[in-house]
């Protein structure tokens, strides 16, 4: 095992993964900015280095300052928790070549699966469900015309360095075909140095179901089944749950056991997560593959019992994975609430500031993972995630139960959080019965505003 390791990130996931390190008898170095002196996770590592300013281009995404504090602490590996440097391969490069381990997969594995068209090809090989579509980037108009006209409209034009959303064009017929090729790679070539889009058939309602999967340097894989994560906005997603309610059993097993075998396929070591989009009648389309940890990762850990942030630890030292698939088992179901610092009746607005009540929630079954406490100023340079809340429960009915106590007993002050939409959320049928797809939280607070608009 590794004496002592880096956390190249903040917030909530860096005392996550210092929570993990602490039980693996390994010491954590932390580097921050400027803006995250105060930091509470600090607290909690061993030592830690200031690498900048605020923003996060002169910090977090340093990865020259990064790879000097790493050589100046005498640090084994790094972890690059979700987000800033987690899915670079660059740095996973340059972490081989200082001879520090990167807790993740190998630059080869993350291009592998981190590009669109090589993923798409790879899902065919180990026949994971994908939709209708391209099998190389697009050549010319002409020859996704012909494509579109095999496969019908609509379609989507994706950006194959992309991802989560960006750089993406939906056609209804030919025209907007033509305009949103050119359109589509002009921004995936400004935005990832790479201009190469494909096309898939286009499917307008969904829920978004992934798989979360786990390879070791042995090539042992192990999947620790799916997750529900369709309420989002704007592509942030907002509740989380495990397992995906409603999904028939074999089918889960069959998905599960193909996205499996694509991350064996890859020679990938780590942990990832194979998104699906699934439609009303469980068929199951691959979306793309994340090679990270992911924020919702504790709700596949409450129903699994498997610690995911200590296993990526134990698999980058070159440690075997620690079950076996047929030990792998569910119980009961979780849900993961994100608690963002944002104001859902302005637009989502950030609310950074001081927080002056941090009154948490607690009892059988409820997991607070948060950097947050009362007298902590949430800075304005990073994402507005300030903590997550998770429920285990015997069943979902008994889990949404849990989650509207815990809902209840949280409070947080003067700042503006989701913690009322989320209130709100586990009342509402259409959550409750599971009856929902992507563009559910998005309709529903379109209601809110017209009867705003009705009201004035
Ligand atoms: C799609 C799709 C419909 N059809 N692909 C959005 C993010 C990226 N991961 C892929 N995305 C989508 N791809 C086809 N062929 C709809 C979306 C999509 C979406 C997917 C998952 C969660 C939320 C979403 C919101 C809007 C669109």
């Amino acid at each position: 095992m590794f004496s002592r390791i880096l956390i190249a990130n903040r917030g909530e996931i860096a005392l996550r993964i210092i929570r993990a390190a602490r039980e693996l008898g390994v010491e954590t170095v932390c580097v921050y900015s400027e803006a995250d002196r105060e930091g509470p996770w600090l607290e909690f590592a061993d030592r830690t280095i200031c690498i900048g300013p605020a923003p996060s281009s002169e910090s977090y995404l340093r990865i020259d300052r990064i790879i000097s504090a790493a050589e100046i602490a005498n640090v084994d590996a790094i972890h690059p928790g979700y987000g800033f440097l987690a899915e670079n391969a660059h740095f996973a490069e340059v972490c081989r070549d200082c001879h520090i381990e990167f807790i993740g997969p190998s630059p080869e594995a993350m291009g592998l699966l981190g590009d669109k068209l090589s993923c798409r090809q790879m899902a065919t090989r180990t026949r994971t469900p994908i939709f209708p579509g391209s099998k190389d980037p697009i050549k010319s108009q002409d020859d996704a015309v012909k494509l579109a006209s095999e496969i019908g409209y609509p379609v989507i034009v994706k950006a194959s360095a992309g991802g989560g959303g960006r750089g993406m064009r939906i056609a209804h017929n030919e025209a907007a075909l033509r305009s949103g090729i050119s359109a589509a790679s002009k921004e995936a070539e400004a935005a990832f140095g790479n201009g190469a889009v494909y096309l898939e058939k286009f499917l307008e309602d969904a829920r978004h179901v992934e798989i979360q999967v786990l390879g070791d340097k042995r090539g042992n894989v192990l999947q620790l089944f799916d997750r529900d994560c369709t309420s989002q906005r704007r592509h942030q997603k907002l509740v989380e749950e495990a397992p995906a309610p409603g999904v028939d059993p074999k089918k889960r097993e069959a998905v599960a056991k193909s996205a499996a075998e694509m991350i064996r396929r890859a020679g990938y070591a780590g942990a990832a997560t194979v998104e699906f989009l699934m439609d009303r009648d469980q068929n199951f389309y691959m979306l793309e593959v994340n090679t990270r940890v992911q924020v919702e990762h504790p709700v596949t850990e409450m129903v699994t019992g498997i610690d995911i942030v200590k296993e990526t630890i134990r698999i980058a030292a070159g440690e075997p994975l620690p079950l076996k698939q047929r030990e792998v088992t569910l119980r009961g179901h979780s849900i993961e609430c994100r608690i963002n610092a944002e104001d859902p009746d302005k637009g989502f607005i950030p609310q950074p500031g001081l927080i002056t009540e941090f009154s948490p929630p607690g009892g059988p079954g409820v997991r607070l993972d948060t950097h947050v406490r009362a007298g902590y100023r949430i800075p304005s340079a990073y994402d507005s995630l300030i903590g997550k809340l998770i429920v285990h429960g015997a069943d979902r009915e008994e889990a949404i139960a849990r989650m509207r106590g815990a809902l209840k007993e949280f409070k947080i002050a003067p700042i503006k959080t989701t913690i009322p939409l989320h209130r709100r959320l586990m009342d509402e049928r259409q959550f409750t019965d599971a009856d929902f797809d992507i563009h559910y939280i998005e309709r529903l607070l379109k209601s809110d505003n017209s009867d705003v608009a009705q009201k004035v």
